[in-house]
């Protein structure tokens, strides 16, 4: 069943406090649009960033993802207008004014290599297009945009900013569509800026609801279950810290992230036709093969009356597989070469390539770490249905706080140990967290740099975050004043997701 996008006309239905704050925000934004188009907009769209609490790098692997929507946003304020044209202002000068114009036939050219913040615009507007199709002259939009999301820090500004750009066409073209549908067309046009992601941050910026984290499943169809911190007491709080490491996903695909997209993509091929399975039509069929779709079809196809329980099924599934890739993958420990696994699939190596996509996402490696990135994906997917299970518990003591906090550690471990996706940074700054009283720290996002994640027993969020400016910000960056740190380590809680903002 299909969610519509909801449509609001008071701040309470999109913020649970701060709500003057919030208020005066629009209010600015509406004024500072009227000044730049004199007029009042028809709408704002709103797209809020997330930060994922547990399960990285493992949705483009098909398995399950925690994250929640949090309060920093990306607002568009949109006015459709006559004419064909599209003009995007930002209401920070760092962003200057862009303009552009519908081409019938070939909606924008998005020129992928100047990374120019108007590009994340011009992908929602083109995906947007594309998916309500039969518009055959689209309206001119006269629109301003305050993004609030800190930039490439892991909490996904791009994917909020893309929302929001698909929102903003498709109310002003009066054709906004389901939420699946606009989470299926922001993962498609963020694909445009070059990077190969997975579905995680659109679907949790669009489909958060408030006051719940989100368990995200992608296979075998879309499906967000709302889930509730447990309410132990002191409550739960997370802390957002960034690292400052800038960590521009699209710069640095070819050897990070888009290189881990193709190494987890072949690792599912080699143990496909490790387990004789590779042939079987869920297999040959799948388009790209991920983990996920060769442990479902394992299981279909070896223990045809598995399980019932679904966290058990889960739980087992997953230490099979782990077992299954870790006795396989084990006979190359440095790493598999694109012959080797070309060789052992039967297939040349141009041909492996193509089935993996790197003719659209180019990667540079030698040698792809089949056996660790397994590991990391099987046992992370693992770390997020127990994490899952300690909050649905009805267990509210003090157990938790170490549970989950010990699921974030292990999390961060296999992030540094197997997938490589850390830094020096980001493991300097989750020690210092965990001397400073936090239960679990974890980097957030794809990593390399940007932000960690810290749970921590409310009633010691200052005492902590005190201690991190000591320990961490002072020493590395003395020239951030307090006001920027407010922006840079936060206490943050789960938050709605997306809506439209209609001036009533
Ligand atoms: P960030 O770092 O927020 O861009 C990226 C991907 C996610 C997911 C995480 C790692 C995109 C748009 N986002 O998030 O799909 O793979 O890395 O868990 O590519
Ligand atoms: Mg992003």
């Amino acid at each position: 069943m299909d969610h519509s996008i909801p449509i609001v006309s008071a701040l309470d239905d999109i913020y649970a406090d701060n709500l003057l704050q919030h208020g005066a925000r629009y209010q600015a934004l509406t004024e500072a649009f009227i000044k730049v188009y004199g007029a009042m907009p028809d709408f704002i769209a709103r797209a809020p960033g997330r930060v994922n609490i547990i399960g990285e790098h493992i949705d483009y692997c098909g398995f399950p993802v925690f994250p929640m929507a949090i309060v920093p946003d990306c607002l568009i304020a949109v006015k459709a207008v006559g004419g064909s044209s599209v003009k995007l202002s930002n209401v920070n000068a760092k962003f200057p004014t862009r303009q552009f114009d519908y081409q019938p036939g070939s909606i924008v050219e998005i020129d992928e290599s100047t990374h120019d913040w108007v590009n994340y615009f011009k992908c929602g507007y083109k995906g947007a297009l594309e998916a309500i199709a039969d518009t055959a002259s689209p309206v001119g939009m006269q629109c301003l945009m305050d993004g609030s999301v800190p930039i490439s820090v892991g909490l996904s500004s791009s994917s909020a900013f893309v929302c929001c750009a698909v929102m903003a066409t498709m109310r002003a073209n009066d054709k906004l569509l389901s939420q699946e549908r606009v989470v299926e067309t922001s993962v498609a046009s963020e694909r445009y800026i070059g990077t190969n992601g997975g579905g995680m941050d659109q679907t949790t910026s669009i489909m958060s609801q408030s006051q719940s984290a989100a368990f995200i499943e992608f296979s075998p169809m879309l499906r967000v279950t709302p889930v509730r911190f447990p309410s132990t007491t002191p409550p739960i709080a997370f802390v957002i810290a960034n690292t400052m490491v800038e960590s521009d996903k699209a710069v640095t695909a070819p050897t990070n992230y888009n290189l881990r997209v193709v190494e987890t993509r072949i690792g599912a091929l080699m143990l496909a036709k490790h387990l004789n399975i590779l042939e079987h039509s869920a297999c040959a069929n799948a388009d790209p093969l991920t983990f996920k779709t060769v442990m479902d079809e394992f299981f279909a196809s070896s223990y045809p009356s598995d399980c019932d329980s679904p966290v058990l099924k889960w739980t087992k599934r997953l230490a099979v597989m782990l077992e299954q890739a870790e006795a396989f993958f084990t006979t190359h420990p440095q790493g598999f070469t694109l012959d080797d696994c070309a060789g052992y699939l039967g297939i040349s190596a141009s041909d492996l390539a193509g089935l993996v996509h790197t003719d659209r996402y180019p990667i540079q490696a030698d040698r792809f770490k089949l056996l660790q990135r397994a590991q990391h994906a099987f046992s992370e997917a693992l770390r997020v249905v127990k994490f899952r299970q300690v909050c649905e518990s009805g267990d509210t003591s003090d157990k938790c706080f170490v549970a989950l906090g010990d699921l974030m550690n292990q999390s961060q471990d296999s992030c540094r140990d197997l997938f490589e996706c850390s830094c020096p940074e980001l493991d300097e700054i989750c020690d210092i967290a965990r001397k400073a009283g936090s239960l679990g720290s974890r980097l957030t996002g794809a990593g390399w740099g940007g932000c960690s994640v810290h749970l921590v027993r409310q009633d010691g969020c200052d005492n902590f975050i005190a201690a991190l400016k000591q320990d961490y910000y002072l020493k590395r960056f003395p020239q951030l004043s307090d006001e920027d740190l407010k922006h840079v380590v936060f206490a943050t809680s789960p938050s709605s997701g997306a809506a439209i903002y209609a001036f009533d």
